[in-house]
């Protein structure tokens, strides 16, 4: 150690703020501190949305350069962001145009050219749920859609890549971030030549995967001279894709637990050492995305805060004031449980124009304090369901339940999922990506931790809260009203 502490600086780039946290590893325990915070979001041009990369780059600058004068020389930094987007270079190795947000019709018509059978041989072939987002759908839809992006091409960089990249010059990625895209084989973690030539994509196009804790650059020279900061700060190869790195970061001490990974989604899933590719997870709609330290992390992508981050954006701007969550979330609890019920994983919900109107045409709730309530209720049943899916699929029940990410601070949420699920909330850490992108870079540190050792390190910096469920609640009831109002065939998840 250069010094008392291992300085890592982690990125957590997610789809509403990107964050830079220092974590301090002193051989026992990691600490950490949110150095900046910045809002980001996907703006929409002539109806299609796309990423801001160049704002998102030039503000994890400005958290490195605050980071290193606030703790001196960092010795090494992590990249985490959320799942299936990329940058498309072209020959001249220069971006072709802002990243694209997966919230557009491109991936859903790339879905829909392709016929049942052949999903099904994807998701074997994958362990991945078919689901429009996914970039390989999405590149499917852009070949057709937009052909100057798809022949222009030469490189495709998923976001925490092309972020690397823009650090450091290099280019690559690491099997967490790659299994988003659905062409990975999640039995070896690695590119699958079956479904490239099952979908006729060019995989040259794609960048090797660099196995976690090996260098994957070091920061250019440039950069450093215009930040003025240490140019020798290496790069780390951390789970890049944020729900890896989250998972990482749960205080658990079994082996077999769930989390529920709460942000602008929730995934929700369980850390296993092996994909399960059947029948069963195909029905449930569950994915093998690749975790840290080669780990599977079966999980349902389902719906989180982004309807509700919606809701208040939307009443913020009809109202010409700010909603603070405790405002929101006193409306919702005012409003009570006996409210209509709807699935968040719905299509009408993935992109909708407005979304406040859209809930109102799935439930007839009209008033926004019922609104609020429907959508919280609704958000802790679609995680019972997700549950018990994955008890089936794994053929065991488990205990408690983590919740991990910016929405574990949601005590109401909490509490309504401990009563609905009728079992013990976990929560904490809130950073859970940043922590876990910390960790693992403890792993290229300390060459005595495992995966084990750093979870223990990082539970020991962190407050959890336990929330129990309450022995009154009319769970079965307010269940069955959700399972009810499901209509399967319009939901994506
Ligand atoms: C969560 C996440 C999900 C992914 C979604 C879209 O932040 O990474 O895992 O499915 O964003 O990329």
């Amino acid at each position: 150690m250069k010094h008392d502490s291992v300085r890592c600086v982690g990125f957590d780039c997610g789809n509403s703020s990107v964050r830079t946290v220092i974590g301090l590893y002193d051989g026992n325990s990691v600490t950490s501190e949110v150095i900046l915070q910045v809002p980001n979001r996907a703006i929409t041009v002539n109806g299609v949305d796309f990423w801001d990369i160049l704002k998102i780059f030039e503000s994890m600058q400005t958290g490195l350069k605050a980071a290193e004068n606030k703790y001196g020389e960092i010795d090494s930094v992590g990249i985490s962001t959320w799942g299936i987007d990329f940058g498309i270079l072209g020959t001249s190795g220069h971006l072709l145009g802002n990243p694209l947000c997966y919230r557009n019709i491109f991936g859903l018509k790339g879905l829909e050219s392709i016929d049942t059978a052949t999903k099904k041989q994807l998701f074997d072939l994958s362990g991945i749920q078919n689901h429009p987002m996914n970039s390989m759908y999405q590149l499917l839809g852009i070949r057709d859609m937009l052909p100057e992006y798809y022949e222009g091409a030469k490189d495709i960089l998923f976001i925490p890549d092309l972020l690397n990249f823009m650090f450091t010059g290099e280019k690559g990625t690491e099997n967490t971030i790659a299994s988003t895209s659905q062409l990975l084989d999640m039995r070896t973690q690695d590119y699958s030549d079956k479904i490239f030539q099952v979908t006729n994509l060019d995989r040259s196009m794609f960048h090797p995967v660099v196995p976690h804790g090996k260098e994957r650059g070091v920061m250019l020279g440039s950069i450093a001279k215009h930040l003025e900061i240490d140019s020798t700060m290496p790069f780390i190869s951390v789970p890049s894709h944020d729900t890896a790195s989250a998972v990482v970061s749960v205080p658990a001490t079994e082996d077999n637990f769930i989390f529920i990974s709460s942000g602008t989604w929730s995934l929700i899933g369980t850390e296993l050492d092996e994909p399960i590719i059947n029948d069963k997870v195909y029905d449930h709609s569950f994915a093998n995305e690749g975790g840290a330290a080669d780990t599977i992390t079966l999980l349902k992508n389902s719906a989180g805060m982004h309807i509700l981050q919606n809701v208040k954006h939307e009443l913020e701007q009809l109202n010409n004031r700010k909603f603070e969550w405790p405002e929101l979330i006193s409306m919702a609890s005012g409003a009570g449980l006996s409210v209509a019920l709807y699935d968040p994983n719905h299509q009408s919900l993935y992109n909708p124009e407005k979304m406040i109107d859209a809930i109102i045409a799935l439930t007839g709730e009209s008033e926004i304090e019922r609104i609020l309530a429907s959508s919280f209720i609704s958000l802790a049943c679609s995680y019972r369901e997700a549950i018990a899916d994955l008890e089936d699929i794994c053929g065991h029940g488990f205990e408690a339940v983590h919740i991990i990410g910016g929405g574990s601070r949601n005590a109401y949420l909490n509490q309504l999922t401990a009563d609905i699920t009728d079992k013990p909330v976990i929560t904490g850490p809130e950073e859970a990506t940043s922590l876990g992108t910390i960790a693992s870079q403890v792993l290229y540190h300390d060459g005595s931790a495992t995966l084990k050792k750093v979870r223990a390190a990082v539970a020991k910096g962190i407050k959890t809260g336990t929330f129990t469920p309450g022995k009154d609640f009319p769970r079965e009831e307010t269940y069955g009203k959700y399972t009810r109002s499901m209509d399967r065939s319009k939901s994506l998840s």
